[in-house]
């Protein structure tokens, strides 16, 4: 078993989904204000998050980036007013390097560190904790990439190879937590087989991280259009993931989630 990551309890653990977005694909707009954004999150802290995860570019399918320095106006008021344990979800280095000096202590890159050439060394030279996730392509093209021979081995093998990078550049495996990467570059019936197949994931060593919440499959699954309708179908799945090895869920719906997880674990004894 991977040792405590990120200072983190050894899990399962919930990650409240902070998006300081206007464009997110379940909760645009709602946390834009920062006021309103650090009251959210501290009642997610109170719910039983064990930490934040912030983010100021949505990056749901087929979505153009955002400009850097926008992203850090929208993120940096909240990570600095915040004051609990904060990730910032960001593929952009200049983003990294501010958030950090901001307070936030993790990085959650849904580009592994690709995206940004200067990201590997940051991350190495700051020896932070690191969230590594599986994508192919980027949110504007990833839709186009979703043909696997085995989607768990191939997965598993460009992971295993972005965190060999990862370790090349400097940075501790003892640092990273993986991610497959739901819901990019997957279609529905890829993502059900990652989360059948995330034991495999256990063999990187490292926490597995899961991102199901309110996202396409759970839709799909339980006939929910609507995202924001989608929290009892997203426990469903996170308890799964956490039953095939996840212990870290990044969620919209901490309250729930938490609640569940309480319950689970205290039946499963
Ligand atoms: N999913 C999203 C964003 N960041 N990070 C990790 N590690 N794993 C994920 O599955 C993941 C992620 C997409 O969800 P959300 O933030 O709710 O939406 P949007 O990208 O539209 O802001």
């Amino acid at each position: 078993m991977p040792g405590p990551w990120a200072g983190l309890p050894p899990g399962p653990v919930v990650m409240g989904i902070l998006n300081a977005t206007p464009d997110s694909f379940s909760d645009g707009g709602l946390h834009l204000d920062p006021g309103l954004a650090v009251a959210a999150g501290l009642q997610m802290v109170a719910d039983g998050a064990a930490i934040l995860d912030v983010g100021g570019e949505s990056t749901r399918p087929g979505s153009a980036p955002t400009p850097p320095d926008e992203e850090r106006r929208r993120v940096l008021p909240v990570i600095t007013a915040a004051g609990v344990k904060l990730s910032v979800d960001t593929r952009n280095v200049g983003t990294m390097a501010a958030a950090l000096d901001a307070g936030a202590t993790v990085i959650n890159d849904v580009s592994a560190l690709s995206h940004d050439a200067l990201a590997l060394p940051l991350v190495a030279s700051r020896g932070c904790p690191v969230v590594l996730m599986h994508m192919r392509g980027t949110p504007a093209t990833m839709t186009g990439m979703t043909s696997y021979g085995d989607v768990v081995s191939d997965v598993l093998a460009e992971l295993s190879a972005r965190l060999a990078l990862a370790e090349a550049a400097g940075i501790r495996r003892a640092n990273v937590a993986v991610d497959p990467g739901i819901g990019f570059a997957k279609t529905p019936a890829g993502c059900i087989a990652l989360l059948r197949g995330l034991s495999a994931f256990r063999n990187l060593g490292c926490p597995i991280l899961v991102g199901v919440s309110r996202k396409g499959f759970i839709g799909g699954l339980s006939g929910v259009a609507d995202p924001a309708g989608r929290a009892a179908g997203s426990v469903a799945a996170g308890l799964y993931a956490v039953s095939q090895g996840a212990s870290i869920l990044r969620v919209h719906d901490v309250a729930a989630t938490v609640q569940a997880l309480r319950v689970w674990q205290g039946l499963a004894g």
